[in-house]
């Protein structure tokens, strides 16, 4: 990867939206929030993790503790989600899947008892990969990739209304209300691919939004990924297609979970060929070495002409973060948001990874506070 280019930087705000907005700029406001409390159904016990079951670190005060900082700097109105029904989520995922989540809890509660779901085994090499299994721990193991994503009494619920909350910041741009809204909502989505889930995700929220958008009126959408781990679901949602562009920073998968996507020469195939971009840094990257990743990465998005933006906001990049290995300062996060807001592009944020719950609040409000701040 070789980010020593020259760019031409686009003025901010300049670009026109390919979706009429009916508004003047002056009247468009700069960040609205979405959010609703059934987050909190998804509360997982524990997770494998480093050879040890330890307390989910993917938790509901993750949630609150960034909405009490939404609050106390009233960076912008909190809106409540519009039910959207299950159209937009199977655009993106599988029916079979789909009825896979909504159905798994009540099959592991009459077979194991009130206990999380956590799958055993996985359709590795050698295994036949063309069999759904009946036995609800097969299907744990054929819809799974890896034993840290609990499925709960309560995860269905969360996992559709956390759809809805990215859904309602996706209409809050495309209708020209806002030029930003941030989707608060957990669990997080960017690990799950069209028939998996894994990695604290089930729906891939972000993906849903992409297509919700591009299915009501724009011509291309860009995914901005800057969640610490690469978003393979994501990736894989939308590699063969060029009318969503994707792209990543996010720690070598030579060293990280999930280890098996998110290398540089992944750029895409078929039609999307081009239409994907990775950039994998080291351990310990900082924002010297970030920040020229995440200038190439906004740039090449808009070379793509995208007309809105889909930012997978991850703050597990942080240095305090207790499963992650890169070392961004909070301050760092305010740099983000005006580097993604000098894109000039109407954005969706939507809540991805970041579990230092102590600087959560403050980290992700400084993304929204730089893409705020004119
Ligand atoms: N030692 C998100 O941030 N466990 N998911 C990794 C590595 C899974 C993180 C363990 C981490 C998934 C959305
Ligand atoms: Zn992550």
């Amino acid at each position: 990867m070789h980010l020593s280019k020259s760019w031409t930087f686009l003025e901010p705000r300049s670009r026109q939206r390919s979706f009429p907005t009916g508004l003047d700029f002056a009247t468009v406001i700069a960040m609205d929030i979405v959010y609703t409390e059934a987050h909190r159904r998804q509360d997982g016990k524990s997770e494998l993790i480093d050879g040890q079951l330890k307390a989910c670190f993917e938790m509901p005060r993750r949630a609150d503790l960034v909405l009490a900082r939404v609050r106390e700097t009233g960076i912008g109105e909190v809106l409540d989600p519009v039910a959207h029904g299950l159209a937009p989520i199977l655009a993106v995922h599988t029916e079979p899947f789909v009825t896979f989540l909504e159905t798994a809890w009540g099959m592991w509660v009459a077979e194991h008892g009130n206990y999380d779901a956590l799958p055993l085994l996985w359709v590795t090499r050698t295994l036949r990969q063309d069999r759904i299994p009946a036995a609800i721990d097969g299907k744990l193991s054929y819809f799974a990739i890896d034993a840290g994503t609990p499925i709960t009494g309560g995860t269905w619920d969360a996992i559709t209304a956390g759809v809805d909350v990215g859904l309602t910041a996706s209409d809050l741009i495309q209708s020209g209300r806002s030029q930003g809204a941030f989707a608060l909502s957990r669990p997080p989505g960017h690990h799950a691919a069209a028939d998996l889930y894994g990695g604290y995700c089930f729906f891939n929220n972000a993906a849903i939004a992409a297509q919700y958008l591009r299915s009501n009126g724009a011509s291309r959408v860009g995914i901005l990924d800057v969640d610490y781990h690469h978003g393979n679901g994501t990736q894989s949602i939308f590699y063969s297609r060029s009318d969503v562009v994707f792209a990543s920073i996010h720690a070598d998968p030579a060293q990280e979970y999930p280890y098996f996507l998110g290398f540089s020469d992944e750029t895409g195939q078929g039609n999307g060929d081009g239409a994907n971009l990775n950039i994998p840094l080291r351990w310990g990257t900082d924002w010297s070495t970030y920040e020229p990743a995440l200038r190439y990465a906004g740039q090449w998005l808009a070379n793509h002409r995208i007309d809105a933006l889909v930012v997978s906001l991850g703050v597990d990049t942080y240095e305090g973060d207790p499963i992650s290995q890169f070392r961004l300062v909070s301050d760092d996060y305010l740099r983000m948001g005006a580097t993604v807001r000098d894109l000039g592009i109407p954005t969706v944020f939507i809540f991805e990874g970041g579990y230092a719950v102590e600087a959560i609040g403050v980290n992700v409000v400084n993304v929204l506070t730089g893409f705020d701040d004119t």
